[in-house]
């Protein structure tokens, strides 16, 4: 595939998916296509309901209300992760009393817990446990986004990612960002990024996300999005992933990009080794996102699904 061909998003559905490509996850592991979107995965009452269920639990807070202070001690600051066995946090950040941007996770993150691996099973055990309670009646959004996920693989089988032994990791977060939360160009891979050699989801030749939008963020006109840039991540790319001049280097190489433009309910699926970013609106809301990383090779039947 050249570099001039077009570079398209597969929108609205899984129809039109399976339609443009017998198997569309080959396409997005090849970077043939920047996304696959499938459009109202979910009706937007359902995503109101659940956001509220949440707020009602607990386990987010009203944006209209000050920040209970237990909460302080939850937030994950902006552009934090972990690499291997290494518990120091890889890069600065700037503190969320700074920036006001916090992201509340609600689920086991690998990236955010894995270095130590006894804590980050137990804690996805009882995510498991949480995640059962909180869609045991209505709407299960992890179950939609792994039937939906295996409909577009057709053959392979859609599984939570485990260990040899059969332990799990977390099947999905729910993700909340407050304030104008941003990811800045970035690429996620377990392989190459954060070098996790002693999980299983290491083996994978392949990453990507799948990732349903439950409530956006608006500032006038501006919503909060990912924009997906046409650059798959290798050592070129990197220092200017590092030195926050990822921008310079598109523009200098002309690496077209595409915006993915979601409103809730509506649930799509990048290769998380192109770059991409989601720059923050603070709007009045939080956007609120279950995500989901996903392990594929062409040649395993199974696929890995963890957050
Ligand atoms: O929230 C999204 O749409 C993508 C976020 C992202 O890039 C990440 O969690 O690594
Ligand atoms: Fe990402």
């Amino acid at each position: 595939m050249t570099k001039n061909s077009p570079w398209k998003v597969l929108d609205p559905d899984l129809e039109t998916a399976l339609d443009a490509y017998e198997f569309p996850l080959e396409a997005l592991a090849a970077g043939t296509i920047p996304a696959i979107v499938l459009r109202s995965a979910i009706s937007e009452e359902a995503c109101q309901q659940l956001v509220r269920r949440l707020i009602d639990d607990e386990l987010l807070f009203d944006p209209g209300q000050p920040m209970p202070e237990r909460f302080s001690d939850l937030a994950i600051p902006e552009g934090y992760y972990r690499e291997g066995r290494n518990s120091v946090p890889k890069q600065a950040w700037q503190s969320q009393e700074e920036t006001g941007r916090i992201r509340i996770d609600i689920g086991s993150s690998l990236g955010y817990r894995g270095s130590d691996k006894e804590a980050f099973l137990a804690h996805s055990n009882e995510t498991h446990e949480l995640f059962g309670e909180l869609f045991a009646d209505g709407v299960d959004p992890v179950r939609l986004m792994y039937e939906n996920l295996q409909l577009l693989c057709r053959d392979k089988q859609v599984v939570t990612a485990h260990e040899p032994d059969g332990r799990r990791y977390g099947p999905a977060i729910i993700r909340a960002h407050y304030g104008g939360y941003t990811y800045p160009p970035h690429f996620d891979s377990v392989r190459l990024r954060e070098k996790r050699e002693d999980y299983a989801v290491h083996q994978f030749d392949h990453q990507f996300a799948g990732v349903l939008v439950l409530q956006n963020t608006q500032l006038g006109d501006t919503t909060a999005q990912c924009v997906l840039h046409r650059c798959l991540w290798d050592e070129a790319v990197d220092p200017h992933l590092r030195n926050g001049t990822f921008h310079d280097y598109a523009a200098e190489n002309q690496i077209e990009n595409t915006d993915v433009i979601l409103n809730a309910g509506d649930l799509y699926f990048f290769n998380t080794r192109s770059i991409h970013e989601v720059p923050g609106v603070s709007g009045k809301l939080p956007r609120i996102v279950l995500a989901t990383f996903i392990g594929f090779s062409k040649d395993r039947d199974e696929i890995f699904v963890w957050s």
